[in-house]
């Protein structure tokens, strides 16, 4: 109809991520062998990754390439003509968009990708297959015993900008680090937990890490003894410990090609349509690890290069706002 703002795609939740590793073997051994995630399917080049709870056919693509890269972001959406609406969506905003057709991703109905405003390469989808369920595969449960993906957190140079867009998405805030004149960091959400996705400051856009959940804190620990025990504690980069923001416990890993992951656990409900915002002050030496422990400065500066919708590398953009390291309290400034 002339003159009605495009549609807006109703985005249930983060669905998956693919990611470019240099060894696909090393890769495997890492996030199937050590971090306990299950291979829902496997191709020459390719491993279709999920966790023990998750009901369909995957969170995460391993991809062979030649330099670690993030390929693509996906959320599902409600419906198919979301599809649709995510197409409007970006293309009023002169955006570049691309449909996908059902079974280009194995277990994927057809999609629309797109590249955002962030300059993200994101995916959405509203039907994946759903292969054996695995919940009470007790016998089968190795390492983190990972559960499912919870939240993508992405490196943005102005991360109020990022908090429009996703806002403009149709997503709830939960929790900020802010000052009078900068937000550092933002969570925000469309399932109903603390994120789907959250934006650190930095040159962008790069991804900052993927979040999975775990059911409970001891397979955080759990994991850390097993990567000490295979003398792979240099994987440990940050943690294990509980953030401030969120409540959650949590431990921070790089993969052998440098890919951040963190295992979370514990975090709360957001479901109300009053859900309150919590701001944590930049100066709260707890708001990152609520027991006071310094940030490692690698996690506020190493992230993983993003590809064009063509799988080219996105240049980045300096960081525009003040860096929280430079400002923050929580031990790695003080
Ligand atoms: O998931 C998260 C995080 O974004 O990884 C980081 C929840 C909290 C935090 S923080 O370091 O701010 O406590
Ligand atoms: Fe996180």
């Amino acid at each position: 109809m002339a003159g009605s703002p495009p549609r807006c795609p109703d985005i249930v939740r983060a669905a998956y991520a693919e990611l470019i590793v240099t060894d696909l073997d090393r890769a495997r051994w890492f996030w199937v062998d050590v971090l306990g995630f299950v291979i829902t399917s496997a191709e020459p080049d390719a491993l279709y990754l999920r966790g023990y709870d998750e009901l369909t056919h995957h969170n995460l693509i391993l991809r062979a390439g030649s330099d670690p890269a993030l390929r693509r972001l996906a959320f599902r959406a409600r419906g198919f003509a979301d599809l649709g609406a995510a197409e409007e969506f970006y293309g009023a905003r002169g955006l570049r968009t691309a449909r996908i057709p059902a079974g280009e991703t194995p277990g994927v109905g057809e999609a629309v990708r797109v590249e955002d405003p962030l300059g993200f390469t994101v995916e959405f989808f509203c039907s994946m297959i759903h292969p054996e369920r695995l919940q009470q595969r007790y016998d089968l449960r190795r390492g983190a015993e990972i559960a499912r993906l919870d939240h993508f957190n992405i490196v943005v140079p102005d991360v109020r900008a990022a908090f429009e867009y996703y806002r403009s998405l149709g997503f709830g805030l939960s929790e900020t680090i802010e000052d009078e004149r900068t937000l550092y960091a933002a969570w925000m959400y469309r399932k109903q937990t603390v994120h789907d996705v959250a934006f650190t400051g930095g040159d962008g856009p790069r991804l900052h890490h993927l979040g999975f959940f775990a059911h409970e804190s001891h397979q955080v620990l759990r994991i850390c003894d097993i990567l000490g025990s295979l003398r792979a504690e240099g994987c440990i980069e940050r943690g294990p410990g509980r953030h401030g923001v969120s409540n959650a416990v949590y431990v921070y890993l790089r993969d052998p090609d440098g890919h951040r992951l963190e295992i979370y656990t514990s975090d709360y409900y957001t479901g109300d349509p009053d859900h309150p915002v919590l701001r944590w002050s930049v100066k709260d030496p707890r708001r990152r690890d609520f027991w006071g422990n310094a940030v490692i400065p690698s996690w506020y500066s190493e992230a993983t290069t993003v590809l064009d919708l063509d799988g080219k590398p996105r240049p980045v953009t300096p960081e525009k706002q003040t860096a929280e390291s430079s400002v923050g309290a929580d031990g790695f400034s003080r």
